[in-house]
């Protein structure tokens, strides 16, 4: 294998994130090795990590595993040890139980546990250690997402000399929200420790802004923040992208065509195929889409002999209870519509639980005439930015929810509100019955958008701001 164990030696860039960006998979012979985990954010460092000398410092994904810091891809990985309750209290907890749903809008109810909290302080602990133990002199280190807010100010009483970002990949609540949080100066304190802070919508960085202007009174200024030990911090929007084209290739490829022509084919060539694909999460808005498109075939706008939903739904954060029940729900409310109006070998609804590799997903996007995406509230939605890149020619909609990052980029998409079923309903059938003329217009404005703005663009623009920022800067 690729993989070279030994000491680490130090990087002058340092990503921290939850999860490293390798899963450990096991051969037929038993034997174990590690593969780079599919997803954008190794894509969007692996120049920087070259140019640089990179590392990366996150959990290897197994509990109670321990693993040596090791080299794959050229990539210096170093592991977070995490106890099976330190997933329990820290990551299934305070992460997914606590901020998941009150960063978004609460649309299921947070818990507040002090043990949760208790054990998140100790975790971002650990990983602030790792951090610091592994970051250069003068280095630069860009640390990631919601799991790891506390972890800016605590690498920098370990490391004042270190260049620190933080980019969250998912809202920032509105001030009102946050305030229930009972350890919120916690959480601001800790990002406050960041030279510059990210987020998805420019909405999320002054919502961010605001509050520590309110609790503490620090003076602020558009989107600069004045510390009492003089630093500034800089709050302010990057939204994150794809790997457009390197997508675009994969769905353009001859095999990807051939394979979504014989999806159609399996579907029975419907005229219109609808897509979902999302993480089972009840923040996607799996219900409401599932239920107004089995309204539109049971009032018959839609006819099953014509038309098929086909809805992937990865398997996601399978031991937090919120997720049992919506996975519940949904398998009723599939079983019941395909039941009710369901012909012979033709269910409406085509309902996957489970994951599949890349090019299968491409297929997907190519097979799907009408691709809707609908959550109750999303960072950004990748999915959306992903189908995009995959179409090519004049045909293909985009339905898109209001409240989705992704939305206030691609304005031409078919916006709704996933809210209002009439609404969905009534969006799903304008974006079939569009004409041809109209859908390209979008489809080809979507398109130079999601071409212009990639991944690379992201991480430059972050990577650059930073580079102006901190330690021994006169911003
Ligand atoms: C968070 C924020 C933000 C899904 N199923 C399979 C599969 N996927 C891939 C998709 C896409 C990614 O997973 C999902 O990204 P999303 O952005 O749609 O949603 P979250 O997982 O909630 O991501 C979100 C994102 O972070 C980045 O900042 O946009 O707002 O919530 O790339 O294609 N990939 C494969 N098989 C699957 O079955 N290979």
């Amino acid at each position: 294998s690729a993989a070279r164990r030994g000491a680490s030696r130090r990087a002058s860039f340092v990503v921290v994130a939850n999860r490293l960006p390798v899963d450990r998979v096991e051969n037929p012979d038993g034997s174990q090795e590690w593969r780079t985990s599919p997803g954008g954010l190794v894509t969007a460092f692996e120049p920087v990590m070259r140019t640089h000398r990179g590392a990366w410092v996150g959990w290897p994904g197994s509990p109670d595993d321990d693993v040596e810091p090791f080299v794959h891809n050229d990539l210096q990985l170093e592991p977070v040890h995490l106890s099976a309750d330190d997933v329990e209290l820290y990551y299934e907890g305070f992460s997914n139980g606590t901020l998941w749903p009150l960063y978004h809008d609460v649309v299921a109810p947070p818990a507040y546990h002090r043990d949760w909290w208790d054990r998140y302080v100790t975790v971002n602990e650990r990983f602030a250690e790792a951090a610091a133990r592994v970051a250069d002199d003068g280095g630069q280190v860009w640390i990631q997402d919601y799991q790891l807010q506390l972890v800016p100010q605590l690498l920098r009483q370990l490391r004042p000399d270190l260049k620190i970002g933080f980019f969250l990949h998912i809202p920032f609540p509105p001030t009102e929200l946050f305030q229930q949080l009972p350890w919120r100066s916690q959480i601001l304190q800790g990002l406050l420790g960041a030279d510059l802070v990210g987020f998805q919508l420019p909405g999320g960085a002054q919502n961010f802004v605001r509050l520590v202007r309110q609790r503490f009174s620090y003076e602020t200024r558009r989107d600069r923040i004045r510390t009492p030990d003089g630093r500034t911090v800089v709050a302010r929007a990057y939204p994150i992208a794809i790997d457009s084209s390197s997508m675009h290739d994969l769905a353009m490829s001859e095999e990807t065509a051939a394979r979504a022509q014989e999806i159609r084919e399996d579907l029975g060539n419907p005229t219109t195929i609808f897509l979902g694909v999302d993480r089972l999460d009840y923040t996607k808005g799996l219900p409401e889409r599932i239920r107004a498109f089995g309204e539109l075939v049971a009032d018959g706008a839609v006819d099953p002999a014509d038309a098929v939903f086909l809805q992937v739904a990865t398997p996601s954060r399978e031991r937090v209870e919120q997720y049992r029940i919506l996975r519940d729900d949904i398998d009723r409310l599939v079983g019941r519509i395909n039941g009710d109006t369901g012909l012979l070998g033709r269910p409406p609804i085509i309902y996957l639980h489970n994951s599949y590799p890349r090019e299968e997903m491409a297929a997907m996007y190519r097979a799907a005439d009408v691709m809707v995406v609908t959550p109750l509230r999303d960072g950004m939605n990748l999915v959306a930015k992903e189908y995009v890149a995959c179409r090519d020619g004049d045909n293909g909609a985009l339905v898109l929810s209001e409240f989705t990052g992704a939305a206030k980029e691609l304005r031409q998409a078919y916006l709704v509100n996933p809210h209002d079923i009439d609404g969905l309903k009534s969006t799903m059938l304008a974006a079939a019955g569009d004409s041809s003329r109209n859908k390209a217009r979008r489809m080809r404005i979507m398109r130079r958008h999601v071409f212009d703005h990639d991944i690379d663009h992201w991480a430059g623009q972050f990577l650059d701001d930073l580079g102006k920022l901190g330690p021994g800067s006169d911003y």
